[in-house]
Parts: structure tokens; C-alpha cells; sequence
């Protein structure tokens, strides 16, 4: 069966190139007409050799997912492909999309999310393309599809009532099947392969450890439901805000102490009887670790990961190298230097890392950002790296805290946090990036806030795999003793700019580990606020967000 397909006469936006991962902006100016499906046909009229085959399609279920991915099955079908597997209610995390697109060999795939950024009517919606390898489109694609969308006049549709997506189905919108897949299983089945379940499950199992993951409203309750609660036995109640609704239920579904305070809280008071927890983002490729009155930093995460690869079945026998995002801590690099693994220095953006583990360069991969993952999918996951700590703490009987102080008695303390300077005016933000820029050659070997400066540049990276190179990756200032201050814009926000100043300074001596980190950090706050302006040029007297 053939349906007509009909091209509609469009005309260009402005603005519509994608950021760190994927373009995001306000509901409200995707829901205009012609703006979503511009930018989808722009990615159709990149791609080349669709005809006949299978797209991924699912997002967050944030508010407008439920439109946008009727939308674009329509257009799906006038750009020719022959199948497309869509999660049942539009549901796919993004590393579950990841998944399904490798394991059944897809073209490629369309995700739905802003990730962390909050949803709603008045919140953020996002769209991003992911190869065929499951991992986001690098830079080479994305810039094609921005040029692509300011000439855009036309997108092409096919008329056909909304496919209904609430159980699984198969249905045809001319010659194009959609299939609508459970959004849980391929992923459970991914996961339940490279963790030693049966132990988790007897540490599940111990009436002495009580663990709370917090979905936050977000797309990982039901993946969370299904695996902790489901295949792992853990108690019911253990997944705490499982449902995901439209708005995150008012919240901000990003997990750090500032969103996820009330998990931080429980664990922190004795009186909970918690002795784990965990949270993950808006799709679930983000997360964050608890311990009892103990937050892990998500450097230090990666680096435990990586230093305890030995105990983990799909690690065993050996990572090929490990990878990490230049403003993440060098925690991770101490960890590869010891146990003789290649370490790689990336810029922000998980796209960056497809080559290492498409390469065979990287096993495991992580961000500052709440995120880690492996070559088992090509994005971050969040529960994977759930999964992974609790093998840990099955396998050596210890809880999150202990084990990460024992990673610092053995590998010295990576003190680091991130403060964020969000929504400030984009002038500003691009003025203070700029006039750090100018400094950048005055730098090295001055003296700014009592502290010497030994090095200073702007992070450029050249891919040891495909050779392309990324310029203006974020302006670093590097001391003697091995602290860094790293400032960079975000190229997730969608009003106005945000300013991150990572922090990072190395600390040897175990008697000083437990020092507070911003009180360790302070000297390298002053020398920020001296180098940089902060406040005089964006008003703002400290930041929004500590993480
Ligand atoms: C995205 C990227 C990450 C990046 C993060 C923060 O995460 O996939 O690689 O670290 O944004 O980026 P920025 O500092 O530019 O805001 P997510 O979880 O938002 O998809």
C-alpha cells in the first residue's frame, strides 16, 4: 500500500544548530509550525541511502514527545524508510535507543530529549540523530544538517491519522512498517549480559543494605522498575518518583545535590536506614552516586570504575583504554597510568568518543557531567554505572564511601567541583570567554591570586582515529602542583549563556582527604574570579549550582 507523500513549502529559521548534543530549545519554539519538521528534513536531506531502511525512534517522554514523534513518523515514510522501531508510548532512554540501534543493525535513529533541562509547556525539548554505531552524529553531520536548514524550502509528509503507540504492534503508514517495541527489554538484556546479576541480587537481597534510586520523574522509572525491582528482586519502593510524567513533576531531572537534594538528604540522615543511592536524569543516560553522607564526584565514579574493571564480568579480562572529557577530573588518568591503560583527553560532548570505542581505543568513557558508559552502547548510561557500583560493593563487601576512600588512599584525591553561572546574558558570557582568550598568551608564568601560573591554552583536540579537529574546546589555566581552573559555555542551556568553572586540585596526603572541597578548592575560586572577571562582567556574585 502506497500513500501519497506531499511536500509542503517551508522557509528557514534562524538558529537552528545543534549544541553539545542535539539541538535544544523552549517548547514553545518547537511547537511553531514548520520548525520541528524543517529540522527533520534536514537531517533526512544529510542523510543519503535511507531507502528501505530501519530507523530508531523514542524520547524522554517529555512534554511534546508524544506530538513530535507522530510528526516524524510521517516524514519517515515520505523519506522512504522501510521500518521504523519506536518505543510503546514513544518511550526509548537514550541508551536504550542506543542499544536497540545497534542490536538490530539500524540506519540510525532519532532521540527526543533536553536531557537534564526541565520539561513542560514552559520547559526545554530536544532532537538529535544517532548513527548507525548507536552514538550521537559528530560534528561533520550536525554542521551539515545546520547548513542544510538555512536554505530548507520544503518538507515532505504523508497524510495518515497518528499511529496509536500505548502496546506493542506493528503497523504500516503506506510502505513503511512502524514497529512499536517493548523500551525496556533490549536494554535489560544488554545489561543483565555484562553484570554479574545473581550477586547484586543477594546484595539486594541483605536486610543490612538498603539502596533508593530516584528516577526523578524521568524516563528511567520504568527501566529502573523492570531491572532493580523486577530482574534483581530488590523491594518494592526501591525506585522512589518511577513514573514519568510530562512536566518531571515540576522538578529539574538532573541528578546532583542541587536536583537530587532529597535522595542526598536521606542518605545523609542515619535514621533512613540507606546504605546506597542513586539517581539518573530526564533520559537517562546521566547519574549520580550516594553514599551514606557521601556524594561521589563523577570523576571520582569514572575513575572507581575503571580501577575496579577487574570485578566486573564484561571487564574482566582487560579495558583497551579509557577516555574522559578534558574538563573531567585527571583522577581517571592516575588510575590508566597505573595499571598501564591508554587514557584519552577529549573535548565536552559524548559524539567524541564514538571513534575510541568504535575503535577498539576505549572500553570505558566519562564525564564530569554525571556521565559514564562503556562500549556496550555508543551514548552515557545511567544504569549501567548504577549497575556497575553495585557489582563493586557485591563483589568486595564495602559500601560507595569506603570504597571510593580507599581509591584515594591508593591513588591520592582528586579534589574537584563545578560551579555554574547559569543564564546569564550571552553577551556576557561571550565577552568574558573572549577577553580570557586575550590574556591566554600573558598567562603562563604570572602570578594571579597569589598562585603561579605554569600553563594556559585553549583546549584543541585532533581525533587519533579520523583526524578531524575541534577548536576553542574551553580555556585552561594550569598550575605547578597539578590544580587546574577550566572555563567553558555550555552548549546545552537554552536561555541566555552558562558559565562552568571547573576546579580541580590534586591532594597527595590521606590526612588531608577529608578536607571540605570547597574549602580546599578556595585559593583556585579566588585565582578564577581574579583571571576571569566573574563578577563584574556578569553581575553575579557566586554561582547558581555547586556540583
Ligand atoms: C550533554 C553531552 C555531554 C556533556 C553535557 C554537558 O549531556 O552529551 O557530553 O558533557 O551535555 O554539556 P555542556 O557543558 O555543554 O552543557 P546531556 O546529558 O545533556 O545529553
Amino acid at each position: 500500500m502506497t500513500t501519497k507523500v506531499i511536500t509542503i513549502p517551508s522557509t528557514p529559521f534562524a538558529g537552528q544548530k545543534p549544541g553539545t548534543s542535539g539541538l535544544r530549545k523552549k517548547v514553545s519554539v518547537f511547537s511553531q509550525p514548520r520548525y520541528l519538521e524543517n529540522f527533520v528534513q534536514a537531517i533526512f536531506d544529510t542523510l543519503s541511502g535511507q531507502e528501505g531502511q530501519t530507523l530508531v525512534l523514542g524520547g524522554d517522554g517529555r512534554y511534546y514527545n508524544d506530538v513530535a514523534i507522530q510528526t516524524i513518523l510521517r516524514m519517515a515514510a515520505a523519506a522512504g524508510f522501510g521500518r521504523v522501531l519506536v518505543g510503546r508510548g514513544g518511550i526509548l532512554s537514550t541508551p536504550a535507543a542506543s542499544a536497540v540501534i545497534r542490536k538490530w543493525r539500524a540506519f540510525g535513529g532519532i532521540i527526543l530529549s533536553a536531557s537534564h533541562n526541565p520539561g513542560g509547556p514552559d520547559g526545554d525539548f530536544g532532537i538529535k540523530y544517532n548513527l548507525g554505531n548507536g552514538g550521537p552524529a559528530n560534528e561533520g553531520f550536525t554542521d551539515a544538517v545546520y547548513l542544510r536548514t538555512q536554505s530548507i524550502d520544503a518538507y515532505r509528509t504523508v497524510e495518515t491519522p497518528d499511529v496509536d503507540l500505548g502496546r506493542i504492534d506493528e503497523v504500516n503508514i503506506g510502505d513503511m512498517c512502524v514497529s512499536i517495541i517493548d523500551p525496556v527489554a533490549d536494554y535489560a538484556e544488554l545489561l543483565e549480559s555484562l553484570f554479574d546479576f545473581d550477586r547484586i541480587a543477594a546484595l539486594l537481597a541483605r536486610p543490612d543494605f538498603r539502596m533508593r534510586f530516584d528516577a526523578m520523574h524521568a524516563v528511567t522509572g520504568p527501566y529502573a522498575h523492570a531491572i532493580l525491582e523486577g530482574r534483581l528482586g530488590a523491594p518494592a519502593g526501591t525506585v522512589v518518583n518511577g513514573t514519568p510524567l510530562p512536566d518531571f513533576g515540576d522538578g529539574h531531572p538532573d541528578p546532583n545535590p542541587v536536583y537530587a537534594a532529597d535522595l542526598v538528604a536521606a542518605l545523609a540522615d542515619a535514621g533512613s536506614g540507606l546504605s546506597f543511592g542513586a539517581a539518573s536524569d530526564g533520559d537517562g543516560d546521566r547519574n549520580m552516586i550516594v553514599g551514606r553522607d557521601f556524594v561521589v564526584s563523577p570523576s571520582d565514579s569514572l575513575a572507581v570504575l575503571a580501577a575496579n574493571h577487574a570485578l566486573i564480568p564484561a571487564y574482566a579480562a582487560g579495558l583497551a583504554g579509557v577516555a574522559r572529557s578534558m574538563p573531567t577530573s585527571c583522577a581517571l588518568d592516575r588510575v590508566a597510568e597505573a595499571l598501564g591503560m591508554a587514557c584519552y583527553e577529549t573535548p565536552t560532548g559524548w559524539k567524541y568518543f564514538g571513534t575510541l570505542l568504535d575503535a577498539g581505543k576505549a572500553t570505558l568513557c566519562g564525564e564530569e557531567s554525571a556521565g559514564t558508559g562503556s562500549n556496550h552502547v555508543r551514548e552515557k548510561d545511567g544504569l549501567w554505572a548504577v549497575l556497575y557500583w553495585l557489582n563493586i560493593l557485591a563483589v568486595r563487601g564495602e559500601l560507595a564511601e569506603d570504597v571510593v576512600r580507599d581509591h584515594w588512599r591508593r591513588f591520592g584525591r582528586n579534589v574537584y567541583s563545578r560551579h555554574d553561572y547559569e543564564g546569564i546574558a550571552t553577551a556576557a558570557g561571550d565577552r568574558l570567554m573572549a577577553e580570557l582568550r586575550d590574556r591566554l598568551p600573558r598567562l603562563p608564568g604570572s602570578e594571579c591570586a597569589g598562585l603561579r601560573i605554569k600553563a594556559a591554552d585553549d583546549f584543541a583536540y585532533t581525533d587519533p582515529v579520523d583526524g578531524s579537529r575541534s577548536e576553542r574546546q574551553g580555556v585552561r589555566i594550569m598550575l605547578d602542583d597539578g590544580s587546574r581552573v577550566v572555563f567553558r559555555l555550555s552548549g546545552t542551556g537554552t536561555e541566555g549563556a552558562t558559565l562552568r568553572v571547573y576546579l580541580e586540585r590534586y591532594v597527595a596526603d590521606p590526612d588531608r582527604h577529608e578536607v571540605p572541597t570547597q574549602e580546599a578548592l578556595a585559593p583556585l575560586v579566588r585565582l578564577a574570579e581574579t583571571v576571569a572577571q566573574i563578577a563584574s562582567i556578569t553581575g553575579r556574585q557566586t554561582p547558581d549550582v555547586i556540583s
